[in-house]
């Protein structure tokens, strides 16, 4: 179970950090910490240095939050951690996070899981809050299934992200439009690929995230599209 978690956090800090390029570009200028917008998300240099500096921040705030929501899911106290059973087999979760590496948990992820991977479980991201853009609203699902003693299929990774209504200054958002993920049980590391499309202001732009080894025992994601291709972390 180690490793599942271990694939399932990578795959939630990739989303993270997503959440958090998008919260970064429509950042509202009346929110606390607003900066009046950190650029269109949809041009590639802009997109490319945001995911280089939000994805370690985001990697290690979904790591500490899955940490704790792991913990209070067999009956421990955590804090910054709310679950409520819906079912047999099911629950919502409220996870407080620090996506931005401040030392506070400005962030708060909610989700779904019903079933389990032996059969296909179902996994859902409901919403994610940030104070520093109000308007970011988002949702995302998957289907998680045991396929082989060592593999766990993500499969139908379908959801939307965004900020500010499309034609505003700041708009952003992140469609994700399918893809499908393997985790491998002994090594804990994913390998796939999700299609998004990325829209900013008055453009779009497909970007194919691909997860990868990196070489080390790790994991890295590779984005590419046309004229651009570069790799975090
Ligand atoms: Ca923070």
């Amino acid at each position: 179970m180690t490793r599942l978690r271990r694939g399932a956090v990578w795959m939630g800090v990739w989303l993270a950090a997503l959440f958090a390029g998008v919260a970064a570009c429509g950042d509202d200028p009346a929110g606390t910490g607003g900066n009046g917008g950190g650029g269109n998300i949809s041009d590639p240099a802009t997109l490319q240095a945001i995911m280089e500096q939000l994805f370690v921040p985001a990697a290690l705030g979904m790591i500490d939050g899955f940490d704790r929501l792991v913990v209070a899911a067999s009956g421990g106290a955590m804090d910054g951690v709310v679950i409520t059973p819906t079912g047999p087999n099911s629950f919502a979760a409220d996870v407080q996070l620090d996506l931005d590496g401040d030392g506070s948990r400005e962030s708060t992820l909610s989700g779904t899981s019903s079933g389990d991977i032996q059969t296909g479980a179902s996994i859902s991201i409901t919403s994610l809050t940030n104070p520093n853009e109000p308007s970011l609203a988002g949702t995302a699902s998957t289907t998680l299934t045991q396929t082989g003693q060592s593999t766990v299929l993500m499969d139908g990774i379908v959801g939307d992200i965004s900020a500010d209504p499309p034609g505003a200054g700041n708009a952003a958002s992140v469609e994700l439009l399918g893809g499908t993920v393997s985790l491998d049980l002994l090594t804990g590391n994913p390998s796939g690929a999700i299609d998004c499309l990325v829209t900013g202001e008055g453009a779009t732009l497909q970007v194919l995230s691909t997860f990868q080894s990196d070489g080390a025992g790790g994991f890295e994601v590779r984005f590419t599209g046309n004229g651009f291709d570069f790799t975090v972390p």
